[in-house]
């Protein structure tokens, strides 16, 4: 067992499933109906009928990644719904295989930029890039966990993640060098990380851009998103995309951006290892061959993220070479990944512990002991659960089960004692961003639901 060293401050309305003894261990309490009910009552009203939207006001509209991870949640209170789920933002997918990252159903004045920004020209109307590939993964454990439904349901989209991971690897490297490239920041779906920095430096804001009103600011406290100048950036390169067409061999070659990030780069490769158990799960043979060269592609493009110069796996600008230089909750990822030899494996350990030491709770997704560090800003020091989930999956897969458990053990803390907020601080814990999100309440019920299911295995 783990010890946490923090003790529990309460004061908020969840019942808290676990507790301390005394000799400093966490051991849970049994799941209750009511522990679920918070977290389902969260995901239900942000139902916008057939999809969710991560959180009312703040983001009105249909997220790629969050509906991937909303759906493993909603999966333990309503299988059709979770399939639902996925199916209709599949339903969004473009014809060259790419899974937009917003969907915009309906035209919200509550988000910027909306369609008439993107102008994608696609019904539905979308963004013009896509975010962490987690479907396949997601799915494989939906089919892991259920029954022949789910096995049914998983065999009727599998040609439409083939294609997303087709457009994946050829649009987003398209030499073929194994290393994917994002061409937004809202690609990695972290967006404000410093490891942007480095790419957005080379980005030039015309005189002429668009005249835009952020909309964020008004719903969150301005200190918890990105700042201005990062916005104006943001927008310069959806401009850039939309006057290319959406061109995206064209953007990729061209582009004012282009890095590398270890969080999608391990994200696609574990999403490619999942689909090839899903192929052999449903029969889909003729397609292993086309995934495994993949999977071998990325193991090998992994190499060119691993900054020697600390001892990790960093951002790295595809443009110029220059490394990020700071281990992050993606860096964290390689072992969800699989990636890297023993050593480097024992030196992504040793950061794990050393980061999880400097913070009441993991994993932060900047380096608490790097000076650009900031505990309440977004993706630039905040814990994010979804980031959290991956990540002990892949501790536990990789034999660090000490680790994972810390991991498991800080997301049951965050929410039980600060509300199923959009992120935390690593620090204290605060809840922030927006409140009542899904994604957190979605990875809250999985991780209960999970060990529920774990338990039962080992008493059988
Ligand atoms: C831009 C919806 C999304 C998440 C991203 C998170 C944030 C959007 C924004 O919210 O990004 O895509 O406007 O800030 O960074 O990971 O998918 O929850």
């Amino acid at each position: 067992m783990f010890v946490v060293d923090t003790p529990l401050q309460g004061g908020n309305d969840m019942p808290q499933c676990f507790d301390f003894k005394a000799d400093g261990t966490v051991h849970r309490e049994h799941l209750t109906a009511e522990h679920q009910q918070t977290p389902i009552n969260i995901i239900k009203n942000n139902d916008r009928g057939g999809y969710t939207v991560p959180t009312n006001r703040l983001y009105p509209y249909q997220w790629n990644w969050d509906s991937g991870f909303t759906a493993l949640g909603i999966w333990h209170f309503s299988k059709w719904r979770a399939w639902l789920e996925i199916t209709s933002l599949l339903g969004a997918q473009w014809e060259d295989g790419m899974v937009p990252h917003i969907i915009f159903r309906r035209n919200d004045p509550d988000y910027f930029p909306g369609p008439d920004v993107w102008k994608t020209n696609t019904q539905p109307p979308t963004s013009g890039h896509s975010q962490p590939p987690v479907l396949a993964s997601i799915v494989l454990q939906m089919v892991r966990m259920g029954s022949n439904y789910d096995k049914k349901k998983a065999k009727q989209i599998f040609s439409r993640l083939m294609s997303y991971h087709r457009w994946f690897a050829t649009n987003r490297d398209p030499l073929g060098t194994g290393i994917i490239g994002i061409i937004h920041p809202w690609e990695s779906g972290r967006d404000n990380c410093p490891d942007w920095d480095i790419g957005l430096k080379s980005v030039d804001v015309p005189d002429d851009l668009m005249h835009y009103q952020r909309r964020d600011t008004s719903h969150v406290d301005v200190n918890q998103r990105p700042t201005q100048e990062q916005y104006d950036k943001f927008i310069a390169i959806v401009e850039f995309g939309q006057k290319a067409g959406w061109n995206h061999k064209l953007i990729h070659n061209d582009g004012p951006f282009l890095m590398a990030d270890p969080g999608v780069q391990f994200i696609f490769l574990r999403a490619n290892k999942d689909l090839f158990e899903l192929a052999q799960l449903l029969d889909f043979t003729d397609e292993l061959k086309e995934i495994q060269d993949w999977i071998e592609l990325l193991t090998k493009g992994c190499e060119w993220l691993w900054n020697d110069s600390i001892g990790s796996y960093c951002a790295r600008d595809i443009k110029s070479g220059t490394f990020s230089n700071a281990t992050t909750n993606a860096s964290m990822l390689s072992f969800f990944a699989g990636a890297g030899s023993k050593v480097q494996k024992e030196s992504m350990a040793h950061h794990c512990n050393r980061i999880l030491s400097a913070c009441s709770y993991g994993m932060p997704s900047w380096d608490p002991q790097h000076e650009e560090f900031e505990s309440k800003r977004y993706w630039r020091g905040p814990v994010w659960l979804v980031m959290n989930h991956m990540i002990a999956i892949g501790l536990q897969d990789s034999g660090e089960s000490g680790l994972a458990e810390r991991i498991r053990n800080d997301t049951y803390r965050l929410v039980e004692n600060n509300g199923m907020a959009e992120y935390f601080d690593p620090l204290d814990g605060t809840g922030l961003g927006g409140m009542n999100f899904s994604w957190t309440a979605a990875i809250y019920l999985n991780q209960c639901n999970d060990e529920v299911a774990n338990t039962l295995d080992t008493t059988q």
